[in-house]
């Protein structure tokens, strides 16, 4: 009998093939039902992702991409009409699916429901649908966020209060889309963070990283040091530290997605601290920091508040915001021992007015 067939070891070959959805099946190593759930919602975002690249590469060409639509979402931000567009592209993707009943987003007050799904769509995507929008108009780099939960209960009433979980029980997938030079997806199931690469010529995000892992420590401090005076004396201690050491390199785009994806591949920490106008910060946990925390812990970093772990938070709201602390273990805990030390003299000194 002839010798059975021997595919090439070729590579590239392979490596092409390694799809958004091939990928989360071989990390899941099943192809049970709610395997095939995951795969089919990460293949869902990706789409999202390849609609949104696509219209922000025409932005500056195509008519009504650009500029303010005249609203302000519930945050009272001015809505960008991209903010508009991505928003509607997630709620798109997902028509028709079975899979995500409802979609809390950054642009809407209250989730959105897919009727057609709710009956047995059994999955919720919280998502940011173009953060750092401000850029778009000036071409710098924007980014997706989204995290998925399982919805756990009726929800017949359409609270969804059964969002208001902390995220280290009820996020089963996050991560973020990249809009740069390159389109980059980056996404977590619990079992590590990997990273593809849209190929506009396929049309595919192919797999460029796995198991990514941050450094214990890296040089990049990343805040908007325009807040320093509003900020708590020992963020303000903690600024005044890197100033004087050698090694750190302060780099800030004003959009967290690009500032966080520089964190993740060469370490560092990024913060958004309360201010004085916004004391419980401008980010927000459920679509926001909570996604992100989850893809910091899982390459071994660390994402706090300052005080409290992220993922430990439990939400009041469905658009909370936290003050955010993350990156790489040792900057989390330097910028922590500042804020430790501070709670440690006001403690003293209370002690010494009594
Ligand atoms: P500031 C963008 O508006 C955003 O929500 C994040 O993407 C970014 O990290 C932050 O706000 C920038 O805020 O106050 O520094 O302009």
């Amino acid at each position: 009998m002839a010798d059975s067939y021997q595919p090439s070891l070729e590579t590239s070959l392979d490596r092409d093939c390694t799809t958004l959805s091939r990928h989360v099946l071989q990390q899941l190593q099943s192809f049970g039902p709610e395997a095939q759930d995951l795969s089919t919602l990460m293949n869902r975002i990706a789409l999202a992702g390849k609609l949104i690249a696509r219209r922000l590469s025409r932005s500056g060409l195509v008519e009504d991409a650009l500029g303010f639509t005249g609203r302000t979402n519930v945050q009272g931000e001015e809505v960008k009409k991209m903010d508009l567009y991505a928003n509607d592209v997630f709620i798109s993707v997902f028509k028709q699916s079975g899979l995500v009943c409802r979609l809390a987003s950054e642009e809407m007050e209250k989730p959105y429901y897919i009727p057609e799904n709710c009956p047995i769509g059994r999955y919720t995507l919280l998502y940011d649908p173009i953060d750092g929008s401000s850029n778009v108009d000036i071409n710098l780099n924007v980014g997706s966020i989204f995290a998925i939960r399982r919805q756990t209960g009726d929800d017949l009433d359409q609270s969804a209060a059964d969002l208001l979980q902390v995220g280290r029980e009820n996020q089963l997938a996050a991560g973020y889309i990249l809009y740069g030079p390159t389109t980059v997806m980056v996404y977590s199931i619990g079992t590590g963070v990997h990273a593809f690469t849209l190929d506009p010529s396929l049309g595919e995000f192919i797999l460029a990283a796995e198991n990514i892992r941050l450094p214990d420590h890296g040089p990049n401090y990343s805040v908007n040091e325009g807040n320093f005076w509003q900020w708590d004396e020992s963020l303000r201690d903690y600024i005044r530290y890197v100033h004087r050491h050698e090694g750190y390199s302060l780099r800030y785009s004003g959009a967290l997605v690009g500032d966080f994806h520089r964190i993740l591949m060469q370490g560092g920490v990024f913060l958004y601290p309360g201010t004085l106008k916004k004391p419980n910060g401008k980010l927000r946990l459920l679509y926001e920091s909570a996604p992100l925390a989850f893809l910091v812990e899982q390459a071994g970093g660390k994402a706090t508040t300052g005080t409290e772990a992220i993922l430990d938070v439990v939400p009041g709201e469905l658009h909370q915001r936290t003050p955010l602390v993350i990156g790489s273990r040792e900057d989390v805990d330097l910028v922590e021992s500042f804020i430790q030390e501070r709670i440690r003299e006001q403690e003293v000194l209370q002690a010494s007015q009594k």
